[in-house]
């Protein structure tokens, strides 16, 4: 398994109370759960992950649900130009342009397996190319399409930068 660091899962997170929500900005609100995911064509990159702080998980394979493929079914509305990716960790969450969320994947399995609660399981945000190491949403529950930027305090930027000098 990866070299991704290992820190507790948060209390709020029931891998079997989940569910997918995508809302906001779309003109089909969708609902789905594990099963509806697992009939789907995945998608695969594996890139190095570097974590702020300091500490690199080399040649992860991510393998997962392109995020266009999902929000395709939701029908984004014209002005759809945001998305605000919700964890079930509290207020864990990361905005990001339409386009790089779309290039996205909704990571359901990594390195061969399936995607570990440690690490997010199970569905997780892998972003492919330059990404900072807090968008890659653990335990992504919610996408929410907006028609403006989300306020840094709808976002866990700060928090996740917070941790760096810990
Ligand atoms: N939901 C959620 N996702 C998150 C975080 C978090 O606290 N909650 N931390 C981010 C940060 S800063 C990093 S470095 C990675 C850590 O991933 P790992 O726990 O699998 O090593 O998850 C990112 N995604
Ligand atoms: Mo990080």
């Amino acid at each position: 398994m990866s070299s991704l660091k290992r820190t507790p899962v948060p209390e709020s997170v029931d891998p079997d109370a989940w569910r997918l929500e995508i809302d906001g900005a779309v003109e089909e609100p969708l609902r789905c759960t594990r099963a509806d995911l697992e009939t789907r064509e995945l998608d695969a990159f594996t890139e190095d992950f570097d974590c702020l702080e300091g500490w690199t998980a080399p040649g992860l394979a991510w393998a997962g649900i392109r995020v266009s493929d999902l929000l395709a079914d939701a029908r984004p509305r014209p002005e759809a130009r945001w998305g605000l990716v919700h964890g079930m960790d509290g207020d864990y969450a990361c905005g990001l342009r339409l386009d790089r969320l779309a290039d996205g994947l909704l990571a359901l399995r990594l390195d061969g397996e399936a995607l570990p609660v440690e690490h997010g399981g199970p569905a997780r945000l892998a972003l492919p190319g330059d990404s900072d190491c807090w968008e890659s949403v653990k335990w992504v529950s919610r996408i929410e399409l907006l028609d403006h930027e989300p306020s840094a305090a709808d976002t866990a930027r700060e928090l996740a930068l917070s941790r760096i000098d810990d």
